[in-house]
């Protein structure tokens, strides 16, 4: 099922066209109305008609997280203030929040571009869709909603938090899908089970779980748990929220980003060069509807590639491959780089472990060390002493060979470590305190 049949089948050229002519508009809009962008564009020496092919886009500047924070709240806005009708804000861990406006036209074609990623992913109008993505300043909460209503779906706006009365909610009103961060969904779980409530009475057929990378480990054993079909949707605030991209339930492999609105490249994060199709590097994302604020190579951070392949349910738009995490995620150690998630594709694939674990830094005699915590379930738990030793050591060694880095593991009791309702914290940098 398609939810705009003619968009999403159309062919390639057809599409760049649709592409390039949105790009010559952005560009003069942004030129003429947002004084950062003009700046920019005269320190490159680029004026406007310049963009001819989509091939010129390399000319363009970057826009980065910071340039965010340096024009905050709202100096990147392209329309006059009182268009805007809604903000929402990242939550800002270091220094000030991105914040992002959003005019009426903005806010319909997210609920439109919500309502196509849940039609990609095997959602109707007949579905309940329990969404337990944080509502506020988090995109979360608000884009799944009103997609969730554009489509015509139920849609039980629970919101994060009070775990236990989640899990009744979800039994007692049917819900059949189910929408949250991965992390969550398992912590919902593991509620469920200690409320003694039988999965199989509830009525979810699929999950539709983003804001934070995950591995395909860790498809497979929600999967497993819930009896679903589990999709991976991801969106980030700068760009629109959530409804960027979406897999499809045909394939499950790679996720489908909506082209018409947004013009994708994947570069060399240090060098800045435009790699070709296939090259693994970072996302980089140009809006091509936006009017409130709309962003021009717009750095992500994410780590991912394009997978410039027809896709067998029949759109047209490319893939991407399922993010690998964020540039400012990977760990490196003693030079050699990793990524959490592969780390837990490790983890997830060793019996007896659960999909629980953080990564802890330290510095050690000025060398960076990694321990990994990871919660063992009840059954290895009660085990002797020495088959935990093995266990340990048994990772230590697997996670060396595949990932070439020394890690400490320490196996820790069910339960232990934190469970998050939104984004899972999977690192804890104690570097400038040891
Ligand atoms: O996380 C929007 C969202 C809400 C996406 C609900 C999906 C579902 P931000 O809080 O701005 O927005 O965070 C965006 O989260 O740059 C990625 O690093 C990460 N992220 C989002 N989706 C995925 C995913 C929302 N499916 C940042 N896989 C992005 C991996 C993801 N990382």
């Amino acid at each position: 099922m398609l939810y705009d049949v003619q968009m999403e089948t159309l062919p390639r050229d057809e599409l760049e066209q649709l592409q390039l002519k949105r790009l010559q508009y952005l560009v003069e809009k942004v030129y003429y109305n947002v004084p950062f962008y003009r700046q920019k564009f005269k320190e490159l020496r680029i004026k406007p008609e310049q963009i001819k092919t989509l091939k010129d886009l390399k000319y363009l500047p970057f826009t980065e997280k910071q340039d965010l924070r340096n024009n905050y709240p709202f100096g990147l806005f392209a329309v006059p203030k009182e268009n805007v009708v809604r903000v929402h804000a990242s939550s800002g861990t270091t220094g000030k929040s991105t914040v992002v406006g959003y005019t009426q036209r903005d806010i319909s074609t997210w609920a439109s571009l919500m309502a196509r990623s849940f039609v990609a992913a095997g959602v109707t109008r007949r579905d309940i869709i329990h969404n337990a993505y944080g509502y506020g300043l988090f995109t979360g909460g608000l884009g799944v909603h009103y997609g969730a209503e554009a489509l015509g779906a139920t849609v039980v706006p629970v919101s994060g938090g009070g775990t236990k009365r989640q899990v009744m909610l979800m039994k007692d009103f049917g819900s059949t899908v189910l929408c949250c961060t991965p992390s969550y969904s398992l912590y919902l779980y593991e509620t469920a089970i200690a409320q003694g409530i039988d999965i199989d009475s509830l009525n979810l057929k699929i999950g539709i779980f983003g804001a934070e990378p995950w591995t395909e480990e860790m498809r497979l054993d929600i999967e497993k748990k819930f009896q679903i079909k589990a999709l991976d949707i991801y969106g980030l605030s700068e760009i629109l929220g959530p409804g960027v991209a979406i897999e499809c339930e045909t394939t499950q492999q790679g996720l489908h980003i909506w082209e018409d609105h947004f013009l994708i490249e994947i570069i060399d994060p240090e060098t800045g060069e435009v790699l070709p199709p296939g090259e693994t590097g970072e996302l980089v994302i140009t809006t091509l509807t936006k009017e409130a604020q709309p962003l021009i190579r717009y750095r992500t951070r994410d780590i991912t590639s394009i997978i410039p392949i027809p896709c067998k349910c029949g759109r047209t738009h490319y893939r991407i491959e399922r993010l690998k995490g964020r540039s400012d995620d990977m760990l490196i150690i003693r030079g050699v780089n990793v990524f959490p998630s592969q780390i837990e594709a490790i983890l997830l694939e060793t019996e007896g472990l659960t999909p629980h674990y953080q990564l802890i830094l330290k510095k050690e005699q000025s060398l960076d060390t990694l321990e990994i915590q990871v919660e063992v379930n009840e059954k290895i738990f009660s085990d002797e002493i020495k088959q935990l030793q093995k266990i340990e050591q048994k990772l230590v060694k697997t996670i060396k060979e595949f990932l070439g880095i020394s890690t400490k593991v320490k196996l820790v009791e069910p339960k232990t470590i934190a469970r998050s309702q939104g984004k899972a914290k999977r690192i804890i940098d104690l570097r400038n305190q040891s």
